[in-house]
């Protein structure tokens, strides 16, 4: 394929990366590292308010990051009404609660799932404040991560835990507003070892079905096991109608919560296919694209500016996709055929047509260098003294 322009993409695929809205995570704006050292960053935020502004610059620069996901509590505030009146101003919508049900030393045995009934409620109590902060903030999303399960074999009832997980999550549940959903992320390990309570996309989707249609799964491009098909799970969510959100990052080893798009550009291109084919690419779809990364080592403004032009270069690969062509040599059962034109696609250069993008939409045609040149960066190491840290250690 020669270098593609703005005018090689049909009307629809324009639109569709003209509104591409990818959600950042407040946690990436935090410090953060490893079991062994959190370094600080000088210029971190101190508070909710400040990782808002720093969110803001990131959709300042790409014009596609209009949207900033909370943890609670590491972003408590007094008055959540006023720091949604920050958003606003800052040009942003506040996206997903997280809820944080790990690290209360009454969680050491679980926490929807745990055997002590008034620690469930305990639990589901922390949830339902997490529903006041959404409608304070407008959030239409409940994100749920569990570190519930088990490192023996032995230790408590796989199956019971099943059964105080369904009971728990139907509480939370039947707390929901009207127009707000439940989104249930799996992940296949840690910190539980040998088994943890919402391993995969099965037993999230077995949950979800089971509450209703405001309950879908959230896919954490991190938590599989290596060489499995994301990308088959993606099609196998968006047909029963219940890809909630994504959560996107790279991993090499382990849950490694490192850039999108850094470590397997490939498989990213992949599931932008799938997502593109399946019709989700559309903001009415209900399929959320969150990042839950943390920048341990490079600079984090920076970092989600990358995170996002990867995101939309995998996007505008998967938009040019000669579609017809691949649908019919995949009817003829033309292996090599079909094979080439997804690979005509991922070897296309889309920098320059993204540039040509932004440019139409009045912003820099490298948000990176525009940031950089911008003197941000210098001005909050200035102003900051004392980031916070954002999260665990891991
Ligand atoms: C822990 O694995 C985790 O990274 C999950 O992916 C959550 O989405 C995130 O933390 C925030 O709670
Ligand atoms: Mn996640
Ligand atoms: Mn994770």
């Amino acid at each position: 394929m020669s270098t593609p322009t703005l005018s090689s993409l049909t009307h629809e695929a324009r639109r569709l990366l003209e509104h591409q809205n990818i959600e950042l995570p407040s946690w990436a704006f935090g410090n953060s590292g490893t079991r062994f050292k959190v370094f600080t960053t000088p210029g971190t935020p101190r508070n909710a308010y400040e990782k808002l502004e720093d969110a803001a610059q990131v959709h300042k620069f790409t014009g596609a990051a209009g949207k900033v996901s909370l943890h609670i509590p590491w972003d408590e505030v007094e008055d959540y009404s006023d720091l949604r009146r920050h958003a606003e101003n800052l040009g942003i919508e506040i996206g997903a609660i997280n809820s944080n049900v790990f690290q209360d030393d009454d969680y050491k045995f679980g926490s929807l799932c745990n055997p002590d009934p008034k620690i469930r409620t305990k639990a589901v109590d922390t949830h339902k404040r997490c529903i006041d902060v959404m409608s304070a903030t407008g959030s239409t999303d409940l994100k749920i991560w569990l570190a519930d399960g088990t490192n023996y074999p032995g230790q408590d009832s796989i199956r019971e835990r099943q059964d105080r997980l369904a009971e728990s999550l139907r509480r939370i549940y039947d707390a929901l507003g009207p127009d707000q959903r439940l989104i249930l992320e799996y992940k296949f390990f840690e910190p539980a070892t040998y088994h943890t309570d919402v391993p995969d996309w099965g037993t999230s989707l077995l949950h979800c079905l089971d509450l209703g249609e405001k309950a879908s799964v959230v896919l954490d491009t991190g938590h599989h096991a290596p060489g499995t098909n994301i990308e088959f799970i993606v099609a196998q969510l968006l047909r029963v109608g219940r890809l909630g959100a994504f959560d996107f990052n790279s991993r090499f080893y382990a849950d490694d919560d490192l850039i999108v798009g850094a470590a397997d550009p490939f498989q990213l291109f992949r599931i932008m296919n799938e997502i593109v084919a399946g019709g989700a690419l559309d903001p009415e779809s209900g399929v959320a694209f969150v990042l839950d990364q943390c920048h341990n080592l490079e600079a984090k403004i920076p970092g989600e500016i990358r995170s996002i032009t990867n995101v939309q270069e995998a996007t505008a690969k998967a938009l040019l996709i000669d579609r017809l062509a691949l649908a019919e040599a995949q009817r003829s059962c033309d292996v090599l055929s079909a094979n080439a034109i997804l690979m005509d696609a991922y070897n296309t250069d889309v920098r320059p047509l993204l540039a040509e993008l932004r440019e139409s939409k009045g912003l820099a045609a490298d948000p990176m260098a525009a940031f950089l040149a911008s003197g941000h960066l210098e001005q909050i190491v200035a102003e900051r003294v004392g980031g916070q840290q954002a999260s665990w250690a891991a």
